[in-house]
């Protein structure tokens, strides 16, 4: 992986970066990256070398912005590691928070304030389609999905958020560096519901802002059927891993009892 921006830079412009996953975004960025820097962040696109040139427009960004930087990566290598690969490198700098949104507007920039206001009040504050005001303006197919997933979210695990699956987060600095991201076994869009796991099993107050969420206009999704299989396997993975845990934790009958 290679670096562009922040070698002969004062290291921290604002204390909240954005880290932008990008694949194939050529359509997006130039819109996207505007909205972005009129507001108080930094903005880091992680670009796993987009055949449609999306580096080099984030480059050119970078060259004429010092709040822009650019992390390359040599291939297309899942969404979940190019959030981690964001998240090292914004606490390396020392930035107070981090926001991870999608770069193709179904995340709009103009939600973007309101979780910055609730970064006094919340560990994890979660942009959410599911809470009142928020909205969700996807095909039907997809709907059904995102609702069975935080279903599952709801039952299974009983994680707390209406909204666990969304991307649009904004995560304080604490929180990275407590909740063990490295062990996160799963990659794509399962690794947003592992990620809500650890941070509510680690005890920080998660909050939410409601959203209305747009489905995308330009470039193409990225999103698999392989992709909805493997978020599937890991409900099944961290609902078992929670069994365990509580199997554990429950008092063993004394021989009284016995
Ligand atoms: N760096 C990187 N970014 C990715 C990768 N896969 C997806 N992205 C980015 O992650 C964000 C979400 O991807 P989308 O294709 O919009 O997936 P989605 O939002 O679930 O699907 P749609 O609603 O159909 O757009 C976008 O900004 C993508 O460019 C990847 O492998 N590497
Ligand atoms: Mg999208």
């Amino acid at each position: 992986m290679t670096l562009s921006g922040n070698s002969q830079r004062p290291a921290k412009r604002t204390s909240v970066v954005v880290v932008l996953p990008t694949y194939n975004e050529a359509e997006n960025l130039p819109l996207l990256l505007p909205a972005l820097l009129a507001l108080p962040v930094s903005v880091c696109v992680v670009d796993d070398n987009s055949p449609d040139g999306s580096g080099a427009i984030a480059e050119a960004w970078r060259e004429k912005d010092p709040r822009v930087f650019v992390l390359h990566r040599p291939a297309k290598l899942g969404l979940g590691t190019a959030y981690q690969a964001g998240f090292r490198w914004a606490l390396e700098q020392g930035f107070s928070g981090v926001i991870t949104m999608d770069a193709d507007f179904s995340h709009h920039p103009c939600y973007v304030p309101a979780l910055l206001k609730e970064m006094d009040n919340y560990d994890l504050v979660i942009g959410s389609r599911y809470v009142p005001g928020g909205e969700v303006r996807y095909p039907f197919h997809r709907r059904l999905l995102s609702r069975m997933a935080n279903w599952i979210a709801h039952t299974a695990l009983r994680l707390q958020p209406h909204d666990c699956t969304a991307g649009f987060r904004l995560y304080r600095a604490e929180v990275l560096r407590t909740v063990p991201i490295d062990t996160i076994f799963s990659n794509g869009y399962s690794y947003l519901l592992e990620m809500v796991e650890l941070v509510q099993r680690y005890g920080f107050r998660i909050g939410e802002v409601p959203i209305i969420f747009e489905d995308r206009v330009r470039g193409r999704s990225k999103i698999s059927f392989v992709e909805i299989i493997k978020a599937a396997y890991t409900v099944a993975r961290l609902a078992s891993r929670r069994a365990r845990h509580q199997a554990q934790a429950r008092p063993r009958p004394t021989q009284a009892e016995q």
